[in-house]
């Protein structure tokens, strides 16, 4: 990216819903990313680089695990907090928050909603600093939409469990240190456990090759006879619910960081139209690209209402998984949309890393499939509303 001009449109005044702490916190996320990661990210992401030195100053801006308990590292902020850090983040890239996200909500959150008192003291300060990395193991070659399918498992062995079986397409893994894993026990009942890089039979190949989320490392996960001591399951939870309250956390990160997408790509076309000329004029004075701006505001503005207004849920406890299922759908398909439109608004521009917005387009593609795909968050809301199950 050339330079990060990036301005945030609020048509509707809405930062006067903001405290001066989440516009505090907004305001120096957006600072730091402008310094330390949009000079970088079209170079990151165009070698598939994974900025891993960033990590610790994440953790040290404390983006990780922000609602989690300050005695545990966390930050000790409300929801709305962390979705303004999330949308931050991923206004300048996706494969960033991600790394947020995984950290926070999938690794972070498990150990401390359904860990040991001695799990929470012994990963989540590492973890909420950055000194270590983590990852989150659900999906399975065979098991994606329908992680219950899972075939990864444990068996009883006196003081530990024997681990084996394989997880794919899971973010950060070839560089984490710790694993939250789900596995299925002689009963089939779905268990999680941390998984630490170094034990035996346990390894985590790269996935090359990907178009997507090039600035982000995915990888699998193997197992192959791994000993993992039973004081490293999570003894508060059993069950698919397990893994899925994990990803309403996660999803609710995505709500606000796709929107963030989706205002930087009009952020970049409303500044490009207005200073390109065609025809003798800038190209932003024509109508068909009137129409697409004033859409894309309309989507953004909707999309902003709605977040915000899940945040209050979610501060209150009041929010459905359903609902924030509804809110991650949402904003994927405002961001795609606005970024497939603003790439044509761009001509051949667009299509360059002297603009974000091929990066975010095809960033997006993995963000409205990871985490339920478009489709099984439509299934989500038709099955709330209608009380029939559509999925099986
Ligand atoms: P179902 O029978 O509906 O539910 C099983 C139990 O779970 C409870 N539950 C939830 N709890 C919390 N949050 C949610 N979102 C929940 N959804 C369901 C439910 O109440 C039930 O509890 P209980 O007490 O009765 O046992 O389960 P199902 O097998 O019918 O599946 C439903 C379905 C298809 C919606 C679900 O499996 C699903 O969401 N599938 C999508 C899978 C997915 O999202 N995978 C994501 C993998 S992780 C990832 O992509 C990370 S990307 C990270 C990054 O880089 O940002
Ligand atoms: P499938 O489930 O095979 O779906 C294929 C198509 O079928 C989709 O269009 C889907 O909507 C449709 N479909 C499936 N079931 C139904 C149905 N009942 N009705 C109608 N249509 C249906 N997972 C992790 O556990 N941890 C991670 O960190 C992680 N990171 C990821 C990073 C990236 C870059 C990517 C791409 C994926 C990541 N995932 C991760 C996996 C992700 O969650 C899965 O890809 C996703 O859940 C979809 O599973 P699948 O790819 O197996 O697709």
């Amino acid at each position: 990216m050339s330079q990060d001009l990036y301005q945030h449109p609020d048509y509707y005044l809405l930062d006067e819903l903001l405290t001066d702490e989440h516009k505090l916190i907004r305001d120096t996320v957006r600072a730091w990313i402008k310094k330390e990661v949009s000079p970088n990210i079209e170079e990151w992401a165009q070698d598939c680089h994974f900025p891993k030195h960033l990590v610790p100053q994440m953790g040290e801006l404390g983006v990780f695990g922000p609602t989690v308990p300050v005695e545990y590292g966390g930050g000790g902020l409300d929801y709305i907090s962390y979705g303004l850090m999330m949308q931050e983040i991923e206004r300048c890239d996706s494969g960033m928050r991600s790394t947020a996200s995984v950290q926070g909500s999938l690794v972070m959150y498990p150990i401390y909603a359904y860990g040991s008192e001695e799990q929470r003291k012994k990963y989540l300060p590492k973890l909420a600093s950055g000194e270590w990395l983590g990852c989150f193991g659900l999906t399975e070659p065979d098991a994606g939409s329908n992680p219950d399918g899972m075939l990864s498992n444990i068996k009883d062995a006196d003081d530990h469990v024997i681990l084996n079986g394989s997880k794919m397409w899971i973010s950060n893994s070839p560089f984490a240190d710790v694993a939250v894993v789900w596995a299925k026990d002689e009963e089939g009942i779905i268990r999680g456990m941390v998984v630490e890089r170094g034990m035996e039979g346990f390894t985590t190949p790269e996935i090359h090759n990907k178009w997507s989320l090039r600035a982000s490392c995915t990888g699998e996960l193997v197992f192959d006879n791994v000993k993992v001591p039973k004081e490293n399951i999570f003894p508060n939870v059993k069950g698919l619910k397990g893994p899925l309250g994990c990803l309403t956390k996660a999803r609710f990160g995505i709500a606000w960081g796709a929107l963030g997408v989706a205002m930087d790509c009009y952020d970049s076309a409303l500044r490009y139209t207005k200073q390109r000329e065609q025809f003798g004029k800038p190209i932003a004075g024509f109508q068909l690209q009137q129409k697409k701006l004033a859409e894309m505001i309309t989507e953004i503005t909707k999309g902003q209402l709605l977040v915000w207004r899940l945040g209050v849920l979610m501060n209150e406890g009041k929010a459905t998984p359903q609902q924030v299922s509804m809110a991650k759908r949402n904003s994927c398909e405002i961001a795609l949309n606005i970024a497939r439109d603003a790439r044509q608004m761009h001509g051949g521009m667009g299509i360059t890393g002297e603009y974000p917005i091929m990066r975010h387009m095809m960033n997006m593609e993995s963000v409205v499939t990871y985490e339920g795909t478009h489709d099984i968050h439509l299934l989500i809301t038709g099955m709330d509303v209608t009380g029939i199950n559509a999925f099986k």
